[in-house]
């Protein structure tokens, strides 16, 4: 028997939908939005310390089912169930508000931290190519230009959705020289470039590394050019569910992004369904073809991460909006 689900405040399901439609998007900014409607869920009333958890995990339930690849999602719900503690309805609001701030805030400290880290990696002159748009790898870029590094970027503009286009405007943000280019134009350039340079939307316990559909192929071009893949990933992008051998699920997006439906009719006759358009938003990238998982807790090779995940989780992961 499926449980009813108490209703959520219009702030969830707004954001609910802000992520499903990728309005908000990037593996970080997703666990920001979360944490911040979960915020808003706990402004709601309630008639009972039992119905305000329900709600609660109502709303982590709605924003959960909108994106399944990146972990940063659960991740932040759970560490903002876990803090909603109190015995009566005020308490646990304002206690839901409070961890719902400091995930927020910690969220921002790591990143500038990891952008830190990651500037370790950049000397003065380097060539950067990036992939998709993440707030993780350009902090490193930012924090690199900040110490005074002239960084150049060659930005793969990232078809379906052209996030490089994002990536190209917050880089001359920073001042730092782009060439744009089509993601089938990479291997060309990977002999101008000192690093490829890319986020993550989860990292697996074998340090593979799930991130926007392409970048496993920029790696294994890079590495037979020789050049080094940085992964910026913060720790709420490492997986728990890997450590006991679970699948990271690939999320399969819409054939419009790929094919309007113009495009199709200009394919096919209309009703013709032969013709099928996959879209996998994501994909794996192996540990082998990666050479550093940056993190706000320092650099990792990929396959020592689960070292990492073990001291930060534990063996044992709940689903509190499941309860
Ligand atoms: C975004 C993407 C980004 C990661 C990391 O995919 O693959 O590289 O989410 O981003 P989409 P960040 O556009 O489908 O969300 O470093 O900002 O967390």
């Amino acid at each position: 028997m499926t449980e009813s689900r108490p209703p959520v405040v219009s702030a969830v399901e707004e954001t609910a939908d802000r992520i499903a439609s990728m309005e908000v998007r990037g593996a970080a900014a997703i666990a920001d939005a979360a944490a911040a409607a979960l915020a808003e869920q706990a402004t709601a009333d309630a008639d009972s310390p039992a119905a305000f958890r329900a709600g609660m995990r109502s709303a982590a339930r709605v924003l959960y089912e909108t994106r399944p690849t990146a972990v940063s999602l659960p991740n932040s719900l759970r560490y903002v169930l876990r803090g909603v503690e109190g015995t009566t309805v005020a308490e646990l609001r304002t206690a839901s508000i409070d961890r719902a701030e400091r995930f927020r805030s910690e969220l921002e400290r790591a990143q500038e931290r990891l952008g830190r880290v990651g500037s370790n990696r950049l000397r003065d002159g380097d060539v950067v190519m990036t992939h998709c748009h993440s707030t993780d790898a350009l902090a490193c870029v930012k924090a690199a230009v900040g110490d005074g590094k002239s960084i150049e970027a060659i930005v793969k503009e990232t078809r379906p959705r052209n996030q490089g286009h994002i990536t190209a405007r917050e880089l001359r943000e920073l001042d730092v020289p782009v060439t744009l280019i089509v993601d089938n134009a990479a291997r060309r350039y990977l002999k101008d470039v000192d690093h490829v340079l890319v986020g993550a939307d989860s990292i697996a316990a074998d340090g593979s590394v799930i991130n926007k559909i392409g970048t496993s192929g920029l790696a294994v071009n890079a590495r037979e050019r020789g050049v080094p893949v940085t992964v910026a990933a913060q720790t709420i992008k490492l997986h728990p569910d890997t450590m006991t051998g679970h699948a990271v699920e690939i999320e399969m997006r819409s054939e419009t992004e790929v094919l309007t439906p113009e495009d199709r009719a200009e394919i096919v006759d209309d009703g013709d369904r032969e013709l099928t358009v996959e879209n996998p938003a994501f994909d794996i990238t192996p540990p082998r073809h990666v050479d550093a998982i940056v993190t706000e807790r320092g650099q990792f090779p990929p396959e020592s991460i689960v070292v990492l995940m073990r001291e930060l989780f534990g063996e044992t992961i709940d689903e509190p909006w499941s309860a």
